[in-house]
């Protein structure tokens, strides 16, 4: 596809364009710049990006599923960015899995993108961000991003997000002591889905304590969300919270400051990307005795003009 169709895919929103678009930035290419900067930002500017993360198995993909129905049915346009942690964490579960669950394939306002955490080139921070903002420019007004909360490009890209969900669910194991305290750190709200199951309640009322005491975000109103995802419940309280949140946000100055952060964190992310080709290629020709200490040799290489 030229330049000039993914263009007009980009204007009249067609999913197979804003797809096309996406891949031509991940890839790095050239037609990438004009892509970017034929982007409305007053559509960026106005998006909502919510994180959903937590650990796998949780009911990240069912809940989404059922928030952007809900979206829908208030007649947004919604993209999804699903973050494939290619870990075996996920229980083996695959990207065309996860974009099957959901059910949405047919509706051409909801906009579905997969992306790897690992074993990709370059920067997941910068691929996502500038998804977001093609989604966002393409008419979404709410943009989720779904994570599995394991690992430091999972937890760079929840920065992305104006607000964050950590969803929990009962019987996961250990695992989730281990994630909790860095997950917690960046929720904004808690969820506790399969409520349906033995040991919800327990769990709701454990994570409704650990927030109260919980550090600097430490809130005596702690709200823990309750819902089973399967079956559509809680869903339009927790939409209620989302939007209490994104109202608070945008009033505070918190959104603002956020979208400031990811903003550094994109731009380090795409230097980083684009610097990269030439130390490896002056690696390559420097004809580097592999003698000293590899650090002494990247000051060595990098004060080279
Ligand atoms: N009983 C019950 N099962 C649920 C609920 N929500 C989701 N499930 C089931 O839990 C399993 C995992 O759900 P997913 O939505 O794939 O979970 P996920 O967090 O997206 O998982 P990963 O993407 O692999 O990290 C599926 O079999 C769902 O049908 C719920 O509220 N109650
Ligand atoms: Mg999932």
């Amino acid at each position: 596809m030229m330049s000039e169709q993914i263009l007009k895919g980009l204007r009249d929103r067609d999913p197979r364009g804003i797809a096309r678009a996406i891949s031509l930035v991940e890839e790095n290419d050239p037609q990438a710049d004009e892509i970017l900067s034929s982007l409305d930002d007053s559509l960026v500017d106005q998006a909502t990006v919510l994180g959903i993360t937590g650990p796998p198995g949780a009911g990240k993909s069912t809940l989404t599923d059922r928030i952007i129905s809900n979206y829908r049915l208030q007649g947004k346009r919604v993209g999804v960015i699903a973050v494939d942690p290619s870990s075996p964490l996920s229980g083996g579960a695959i990207l065309g899995d996860r974009i099957r669950m959901m059910g949405h394939a047919l509706d051409q306002d909801v906009v579905v993108r997969s992306m790897a955490a690992r074993g990709r080139l370059g920067g997941l921070c910068a691929a996502a961000g500038a998804a977001v903002r093609i989604l966002a420019g393409s008419g979404c007004s709410v943009i989720i991003i779904e994570t599995v909360g394991v690992g430091q490009s999972e937890m760079d890209i929840i920065r992305l997000a104006d607000i964050t969900a950590l969803v929990l669910a009962p019987g996961l194991g250990d695992d989730i002591q281990a994630m909790k305290a860095g997950l917690l750190e960046v929720a904004d709200l808690l969820i506790v889905n399969k409520a349906d199951c033995a040991g919800a309640e327990t769990l709701a009322m454990d994570m409704e304590s650990i927030a109260r005491e919980g550090g600097e975000k430490g809130n005596e109103n702690a709200k823990v969300y309750t819902t089973v995802a399967s079956e559509g419940k809680g869903i339009e309280d927790l939409i209620a919270g989302i939007e209490t949140v994104d109202a608070s946000h945008r009033k505070s100055g918190e959104r603002r400051t956020r979208r400031d952060k990811a903003y550094d964190l994109e731009v380090l992310d795409w230097a980083i990307e684009m610097i990269k080709p030439s130390i490896i290629e002056k690696i390559k020709n420097s004809g580097t005795e592999r003698k000293g200490d590899p650090r002494l040799q990247a000051v060595k290489l990098l004060e080279q003009k």
